[in-house]
Order: structure tokens, then C-alpha cells, then sequence
């Protein structure tokens, strides 16, 4: 896989962060094309042609034939499939790593987004606010109490289901880091789990690309 091109449409924010990460883990060659969301390049046609959503991360694959993907957990289990020592090699590991990804792409992805949201909601909505605050604790507790059994979130392997957990907790970006969510102070075993990846010299080089 080591001749394998990849082209990567991103941006530093954690759901680009999982993808640098990833193609860094595993050794991947690839090229990074930042997307200015803030600037709102992800609204071009253009770029819509690759991510119908508007959003980023997208990957292109460049083979005989082309594969282009968007949604970041898409992307990460396609990886995944490519590459075995993101994911494990047995068939329990494997569907332990789709389920947690799954979990972050689906819970706390968008409820930490819209944790981040409701901060600068105006006028302010404090309802929203304590809710999500409650649900990204919700989420939090899961991975502590996983986290307590395991070194990593789908057994003991570092996985595509770490690579897609640690960035929206521990990043810079991380709106928990943001909003000073006290989630070092009060989950041990997610602060070990994150300081050890965060000392990984991909993750290191992963989260440089900008
Ligand atoms: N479900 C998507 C979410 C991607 C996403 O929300 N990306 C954000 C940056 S972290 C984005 O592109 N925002 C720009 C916009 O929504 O206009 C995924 O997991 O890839």
C-alpha cells in the first residue's frame, strides 16, 4: 500500500485531524488540500462534486479508477480495509472498531459540535446549552468506563476508533478543550488514553498539517 496517493480535503478542525492522523499511522502517501471552511471554500460546486454536503474531510484514492469518499467515519473504515494495522486482525477487534467508530461519528461528533454551538448562541440558550453540556458528559463516561478495561476504546490495539474519539476530545480544536470541559481532572483513564496517543510522533506530525 506504501505506493497507494492519496489527496486529502481538510481542514484543522477534528474531523480533518481524524483523517491526517490516520494516513500518518499508517505510513500513507498523500497530498493535503485545505479547505478554508471559515471562508466558506467548502460551498464551492467544485468541491461539492467531491463532498455533496459541503463539508470536510474528503479523500480521494487515486487508482486505475478513481475512489473518492466523504464523511470522515466513511473514510476511516475505508482506510481501515486498506490498511490492518489500523483496525486489528481479528473479526471481533474489527467489528468492536466499526462499532466505536460508528459511536463517535454518531454521538460524540455532533454532540459535542452542538455543545460548541449552543456557547456562542445569541441570544443564549441556556436549556441547549446544559443539555448538550450533559450529553457530551454522557459521552465522556462511556469512554471512561471503557477506557478502564482497555487501553484503547476497542481493545488493545490503537485503532481508527481512537483516531476518530482522540481529536474531539483532546485536540486544540476540541471544543471540550475550548469550553474547559474538566474531563482531565475527572476521567483518569480517558486523560492516560489521551496523553499516550497525543505522544505518538503521527499523531504529533498529524496534527501539524494545516
Ligand atoms: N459527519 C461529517 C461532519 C463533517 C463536519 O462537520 N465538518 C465540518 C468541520 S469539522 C465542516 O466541514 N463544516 C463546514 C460547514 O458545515 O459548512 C463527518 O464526520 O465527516
Amino acid at each position: 500500500m506504501q505506493s497507494s496517493k492519496f489527496e486529502l480535503y481538510g481542514w484543522d478542525t477534528p474531523n480533518g485531524q481524524k483523517i491526517t492522523i490516520a494516513l500518518e499511522e499508517a505510513g500513507a502517501n498523500y497530498v493535503y488540500k485545505p479547505i478554508a471552511i471559515s471562508q466558506g471554500e467548502q460551498h464551492a460546486e467544485s468541491y461539492k462534486a467531491l463532498s455533496p454536503d459541503g463539508k470536510i474531510p474528503a479523500l480521494i484514492h487515486h487508482l486505475a479508477e478513481p475512489v473518492t469518499l466523504f464523511e470522515s467515519g466513511a473514510i476511516l473504515l475505508y482506510l481501515a480495509n486498506l490498511y490492518p494495522a489500523l483496525t486489528g486482525e481479528s473479526e471481533s477487534m474489527r467489528a468492536r472498531v466499526m462499532s466505536w467508530t460508528f459511536w463517535q461519528v454518531g454521538q460524540l461528533g455532533p454532540l459535542a459540535g452542538q455543545f460548541g454551538r449552543f456557547q456562542i448562541a445569541s441570544p443564549p440558550n441556556q436549556e441547549a446549552l446544559k443539555h448538550f453540556e450533559g450529553l457530551v458528559w454522557r459521552c465522556l463516561n462511556v469512554m471512561e468506563q471503557q477506557l478502564s478495561r482497555t487501553s484503547y476504546l476497542a481493545g488493545e490495539q490503537f485503532t481508527v476508533a481512537d483516531i476518530a474519539s482522540f481529536p474531539w476530545v483532546a485536540s486544540q480544536q476540541s471544543y471540550l478543550q475550548r469550553y474547559h470541559i474538566t474531563w482531565r481532572e475527572k476521567c483518569p483513564a480517558l486523560r492516560l488514553w489521551a496523553d499516550n496517543i497525543a505522544s505518538k510522533p503521527s499523531v504529533i506530525k498529524a496534527l501539524e498539517v494545516k
